[in-house]
């Protein structure tokens, strides 16, 4: 009875898995196909247990879907752009390139370490110029298809070093590096046009039936459609209107004054020549620094300014002062906002700061609104009040009817807004895919024709040199025009690494082609990923920007999916001691110590057993001892019982004695309740449970020798189940047991309902103690079930009749007392 060897075992499993190439998979298969995805890694330097846990479910679903009969495609590679290789360079000295690379060697390894069943042929790196190079070439096809624009906007710019700042660089309105005062700069810079899917983005979410509901919502809250009416108020001695977007046209006879955004064109000739123009203009200054400054989510306090100019209400012929208002966003609507202090919250706090009349156009049911005692907006709709002939209607009729006279009298007209904003691409880092145009000085932006391909990153192919943004590298600015031949200049540019991870699933069909960016027959058999898995924090941008991707590609003709991913699983946290596993909390369970303790196998259980998959994951020390102590436990069973697999597979049913049908029944009953356990939600945990139980009966001592073909068929179930968690104790086991084929090409077992099935037992019926009936039922039914069969069983309910039971007395198995 040798001692569970977990590294021989492990790496002897590895080293062929390896070797043979076991998971590579092919496309030209007769067989149905599938598809698992776990979100590719940054290639920070080492993995963390979050990691573990993402690829250990991943793992579990591959091999679990291989078993079933599936072509299962589950690759790996390294979103391998971005800053933190940029960070790293300056603070220690090496090259991004070198960094990143080495990062890559050394969590390859790791990963390996692990058994992870990945098609590592397929592993791709985004900072390969193999890959790059075809995401330049898709970029090209997007501006040919128009989807790509360039526009100017603000940026944080540091004078002293010369670049643009990102916001988390930003730090107290200064820069992380040298403290210099930070300044908004305005600056060109590319973007995709996402809008322009933001209807199908949005309509296309009530077919991911496989999402959780929460990301769904996240989505479809972070397109923002939102409907209502786009009017024009003249402005005041001026032949130019003031258009605004409302989505409570119903309120309209409720406007006191006009917000702004400080960045709103028409300021400047609202305030020209008016005593107020300084003023304004401070404001506007120290409002857009301010803006910048703060982090997205921060609730500013609300402040504006009155510009000395007037509009006319085309509704009520009333004088609307125009104000500049901090709180109106230029990019959304139309940047100006009709304001109804009574009726809009943000509204009403400025009219109170500002003393701005409040007029009250909605009375809502029961109670009389009166301006002077309102301590908040009433923002609810309800009916109108001095709304002229739209007074008495309610307010949705009366949006409608607003909408239809503010279009007949040619002020205004229906309106689709969306929060959603174009895709900022551009980036002024190095470490990221160049831009593959030119400025001309004659022909102005010239796209670099596909043979130009690729436009390397310079010095990353020695990994050495400088790598400054690409903005400070004369010689890599210095190029001619492909139209006019001659001196332009390179766009210095990269991309943001959204780009690379918004289409690598596609490139996983066929990452060695070498031809075209996608091989459009593979990608046609493989996608949409039948199972994607990652983190939450990707639920909004990473899902959405692949999902605008995968209907661009579409509409080029790469594609013939609408949606890139028919499931998704978020998956939970990995936390220790409440917290978040993170450097910086120092709480981290380096999973490198515990496969070198425990080995592979142990680990990957444990953080599939510790949790269901979309919850947290609390870590303690005792379970990884647990999952250790539990494959120990089916390493002694197994080659202490291994004479069982000389003994024929056939089971005689009629000859078996209680005991052995006892567990041939356990053994049926747990691939039934595993199957379901994976199939429900990949409800891992339950089925390790339902395994463990299997395990302790197959061990357990029983007053009869159990039958040598029935323990085959426990043992042998138990490795076939346990295996896509723990693949290599299983194997090595399945071929201790001598087997000639390896448990990897094994079928995912199939129950035998029959043999699942409890044996049935009698129970008494009494009424008030004297025997009445008798019920034959599973031996496994419950109290509840019991009593509600004696009702219902057809002497009872004649000798009862209508009287109720005072009380029913249920003695478990054996039987039910009714007390009249
Ligand atoms: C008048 C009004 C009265 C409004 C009322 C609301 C309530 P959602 O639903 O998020 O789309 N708005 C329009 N453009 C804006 C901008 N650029 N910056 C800030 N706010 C803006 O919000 C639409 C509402 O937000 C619009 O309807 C407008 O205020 C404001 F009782 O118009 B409302
Ligand atoms: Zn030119």
């Amino acid at each position: 009875n040798d001692k569970y060897d977990f590294k021989t075992i492990e790496n002897r499993w590895q080293q062929r898995w390896e070797t043979e190439k076991t998971y590579k998979v092919d496309h030209r298969s007769d067989a149905p196909k599938y598809y698992v995805l776990e979100m590719f890694p940054y290639p920070s330097g080492r993995i963390h247990m979050g990691h573990v846990r993402n690829y250990s479910i991943g793992d579990v679903i591959a091999r679990y879907k291989r078993m079933q009969g599936f072509n299962v495609l589950h690759p790996m590679g390294w979103d391998a752009f971005g800053l933190p290789a940029e960070n790293a360079a300056m603070k220690v000295g090496v090259h991004p390139a070198a960094w990143t690379y080495d990062n890559i060697e050394y969590m390859r390894n790791q990963l390996k370490a692990m058994g992870l069943s990945y098609d590592w042929d397929r592993e791709l790196a985004t900072c390969r110029p193999e890959y790059y190079r075809w995401e330049q070439q898709l970029f090209l096809k997007m501006l040919e298809h128009g989807l790509i624009y360039r526009k100017e906007t603000s940026v944080n710019w540091c004078d002293d070093c010369q670049t643009v700042l990102a916001r988390e660089q930003v730090i107290d309105g200064t820069c992380w590096r040298c403290d210099q005062a930070v300044v908004p700069k305005l600056m060109h810079g590319w973007f995709f046009k996402i809008t322009d899917y933001a209807e199908e983005l949005l309509n296309d979410l009530d077919t991911l039936t496989g999402w959780p509901e929460k990301v769904v919502t996240m989505q479809r809250n972070w397109i923002g459609k939102s409907v209502g009416l786009l009017c024009d108020f003249p402005i005041e001695d001026s032949d130019r209107t003031l258009s605004i977007f409302t989505t409570r046209p119903d309120t309209i006879f409720g406007v006191t004054f006009m917000s702004l955004a400080p960045e709103h064109p028409l300021i400047t000739g609202l305030m020209q020549g008016k005593p107020q123009e300084q003023a304004v203009t401070a404001f506007i200054q120290e409002t857009i620094l301010t803006k910048q400054r703060a982090t997205p989510d921060q609730e500013l306090e609300k402040q504006g300014v009155f510009t000395g100019s007037y509009c006319i209400n085309p509704f009520t012929g009333e004088r609307i002062p125009i104000y500049v208002a901090n709180f109106v966003l230029m990019e959304y609507g139309t940047g100006a906002v009709m304001a109804v202090p009574a009726h809009d919250q943000r509204d009403f706090e400025f009219a109170q700061k500002y003393g701005l009349p409040i007029k009250v156009v909605i009375q809502p049911e029961g109670e009389l609104l009166e301006p002077s005692t309102m301590t908040a907006a009433i923002e609810e709709p309800g009916i109108l009040v001095s709304s002229g002939e739209f007074s008495g209607l309610d307010s949705q009729t009366a949006q409608k009817a607003i909408i239809a006279a503010a279009q007949q009298q040619g002020c205004g007209r229906p309106h689709v807004t969306y929060r959603l904003r174009d895709w900022g691409i551009s980036r002024q880092r190095y470490w990221g895919t160049p831009i593959p145009v030119v400025h001309c000085d004659r022909c102005g932006i010239v796209p670099l024709p596909e043979s130009a391909l690729p436009i390397l990153l310079p010095g990353a192919d020695t990994a050495t040199g400088d790598h400054a943004p690409l903005h400070q590298q004369p010689e890599f600015i210095a190029t001619v025009c492909p139209q006019c031949n001659q001196s332009a200049r390179r766009e210095t540019d990269t991309l943001d690494t959204f780009v690379e991870s918004s289409w690598y699933f596609v490139r996983y069909t066929n990452p060695a082609l070498s031809t075209a960016p996608i091989d459009t027959e593979a990608a046609a058999y493989w996608l949409p990923v039948d199972q994607y898995i990652g983190g939450v924090e990707h639920a909004i941008l990473h899902l959405l920007y692949a999902r605008f991707f995968t209907k661009m590609l579409r509409d080029l003709g790469y594609l013939t999916i609408d949606e890139p991913f028919s499931h998704l699983l978020t998956q939970g946290m990995v936390i220790k001691d409440g917290a978040k596993m993170s450097k910086s909390k120092g709480n981290v369970v380096d999973p490198n110590e515990l496969i070198e303790q425990y080995g592979a196998d142990t680990v990957r259980l444990f953080s599939l057993f510790a949790a269901p998959p979309e919850r947290d994951l609390e870590w303690n020390d005792q379970g990884v001892e647990g999952a250790s102590r539990f494959l120990n436990r089916v390493y002694r069973l197994v080659t202490g019982n291994v004479d069982c697999f000389t003994h024929p597979a056939a089971i005689n049913l009629a000859a078996l004695n209680t005991a052995s049908r006892t567990l041939h029944r356990k053994t049926h009953q747990t691939i039934r309740r595993v199957t379901e356990s994976i199939e429900s939600d990949f409800h891992f945990n339950t089925a390790i449970s339902r395994i463990m139980e299997l395990v302790n009966q197959a061990a357990a001592t029983t007053e009869e020798p159990i039958d040598q073909a029935v323990l085959r068929e426990a043992l042998e179930t138990v490795l076939t189940l346990l295996f896509p968690m723990a693949p290599h104790i299983c194997e090595e086991l399945w071929q201790l047991a001598g087997h000639a084929d390896l448990l990897e090409n094994m079928v995912w077992p199939a129950f035998d309902s029959e043999a699942a099935k409890e044996d049935e037992i009698t129970v008494v019926v009494q009424i008030n103690g004297k025997i009445r009936s008798k019920l034959q039922v599973p031996a496994d039914t419950d109290n509840q079930t019991l009593e509600r069969l004696a009702m219902d069983d057809e002497k009872i309910a004649q000798l009862t009749g209508q009287n109720k039971p005072k009380k029913i007395i249920v003695v478990p198995k054996k039987l039910v007392n009714i007390v009249l």
